[in-house]
Formats: structure tokens, sequence, C-alpha cells
């Protein structure tokens, strides 16, 4: 599996992560929350970016200056694909627990909310794949549009501010069935009741598909283009601006077998 690999700039840590990381690094360190994603040419739409709250991650030392918040799973990947600057090295600094991050605030590349977009809690994050870490589009993932309208419902349960939840989502993708906002319309048409709603994978699927074959951008530079032309546009540019990197997903891993 083939990812590009974001990276969302941290501008202002929460409380938590703020006295772990000022004593683990250096001054002028810059940490990155780095999602993979299949859908580069969506990056607009961010509006959140999704950690685990249960699962264990590290900030990885890159190069001189830059970090990586991932899971160990995937720095290890990486240092073997040449993206941190020794080969077969990834130096932890600092371990943190997804809980700890919530509520920081970061650059999502090409995001519309040029303000800066909030890391939230997702339950259904898996810590097999990608890096654990995942930018939310809440226009054209149906698992991202389930999830933001749940954290909005329960902000106090979930201890974040009802606003980080509540970013606009703005229109993307065109796609004949579904509509300039396909997740809402999808989670709607299928009566998706929450995150957890096992009808999401059908969903995601159908997003997927018509997307990729059927979908017409209709924001940014690329306004007009099919998302099968524009896709590999945006992600050139993100690789070319630095703001992202291709990271490789090795096969296997993520199958756990029994038996
Ligand atoms: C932004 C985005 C925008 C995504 C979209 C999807 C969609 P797949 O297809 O199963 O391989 N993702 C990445 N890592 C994880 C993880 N560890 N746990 C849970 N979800 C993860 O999944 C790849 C997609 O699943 C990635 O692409 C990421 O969300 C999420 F409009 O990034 B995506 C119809 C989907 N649309």
């Amino acid at each position: 599996q083939e990812y590009t690999a974001l990276k969302l700039k941290v501008k202002e840590w929460s409380d938590t992560a703020k006295s772990i990381v000022s004593k683990a690094l250096p001054e002028n360190a810059t940490v990155y929350f780095v999602p993979a994603t299949l859908r580069p040419e969506t990056m607009y739409g961010q509006t959140c970016c999704f950690v685990g709250p249960k699962i264990q991650y590290g900030i990885y030392k890159a190069s001189d200056t830059e970090y990586y918040f991932i899971t160990d799973r995937a720095a290890r990947n990486m240092a073997f694909q040449g993206i941190f600057s020794k080969w077969a090295e990834f130096p932890k600094v600092a371990d943190l627990k997804g809980s700890d991050v919530i509520g920081t605030l970061v650059n999502a590349p090409l995001s519309v909310h040029r303000e800066g977009v909030r890391i939230l809690p997702m339950g259904t994050v898996k810590d097999t794949k990608g890096t654990g870490v995942v930018t939310s589009v809440p226009s054209d993932s149906p698992d991202d549009y389930a999830t933001v309208l749940d954290l909005a419902k329960k902000a106090e349960y979930y201890g974040i501010k009802k606003e980080w939840a509540e970013l606009e989502i703005l229109p993307i993708i065109e796609t004949p069935s579904y509509g300039n906002l396909t997740a809402k319309t999808l989670v709607e048409r299928l009566k998706i009741n929450g995150p957890n709603d096992t009808k999401l994978a059908e969903a995601k699927d159908l997003a997927y598909k018509e997307g990729f074959y059927k979908g017409v951008m209709c924001h940014g530079e690329f306004k007009g283009r099919s998302v099968e032309e524009a896709k590999p546009l945006v992600r050139q540019q993100l690789i070319d601006s630095s703001d992202a990197f291709n990271y490789a997903e090795p096969d296997g891993e993520v199958i756990s077998r029994s038996g």
C-alpha cells in the first residue's frame, strides 16, 4: 500500500503534551503529526486530525531539526525507506499516548482552515495501519464525518471543546451520485448512526469508487479536473513543497493469523 504521508506542523501543544515535550526536545525542534492518506486530493478539506486516545505513540528524530509524531511500527518502517536521516535508525525522544496530545493545534497543508486544526480522538484508529495518525476530511470520508458529528455531540464526554469538532465542512469534490459532500450524503442515506456503525465499511467503499472514477474537483488549483487527474498532481505538489513524502506499507504486516 503506497500512502502519502503529510506533515502537520505543531503550532501549540496541549498542556499535557507541552510538559512532556519541553523536557525531551531541543527548543528549536519542529514536530510534525504525520498522517498517512490515500486521498491527497482531498487535503483542502481537512478539519482536524485524529489519534487513537489509547494508542502509544512516540516522537522520533527524522533529521537534525525535524521530529515526527507516529507509532513505533511506522517509525521502524520509515527508517528502512530512507525517510530518516540515518538508514535503519529511528531515535525516539519521547513517549506519548494519544490522549496526551488531544487539543494540540497543528497546521494542515492545503487545508482551507489556515488558522490550523486540532488533534482529536477517534476510537477506530488502528495502530497496525499507516502511521496511527489520520487526517480528517469529513466532506469525503464517511468515517471522519460520523466521528466529527459524534465528537461535537458529546464534546464534554470526550474532554474537548465543541468548536474544535465544528470547523466548516466545505465541498471539495463533486460526484454524480452523492453531490458535493459525499460523506454526509452516504452517512445519511445508509442511516449510519455513529463512528462504530458496521455500515461505514460499505460507505467507505462506495465513496472511494465514486470519488475516484466519477469525482470532479470543485475546489483548489485543479478545480474542474477529474479526481483521477488531480490526485497525482496534488500529491506531487505536496512533495515538492516538502509538506509530504511517500510512505509504503510493507505487505502482510496488518494481517494477524491464528491457528
Ligand atoms: C484522508 C482521507 C480522505 C481518507 C478521504 C479517506 C477518504 P484503507 O482504504 O483502509 O487503506 N486511515 C489511515 N490510517 C488509518 C489508521 N491507522 N486507522 C484508521 N484509519 C486510517 O484506508 C486508508 C484511509 O483510512 C486513509 O485515507 C485514512 O483516511 C484512513 F476522503 O486520509 B484517508 C472514502 C475514504 N475517503
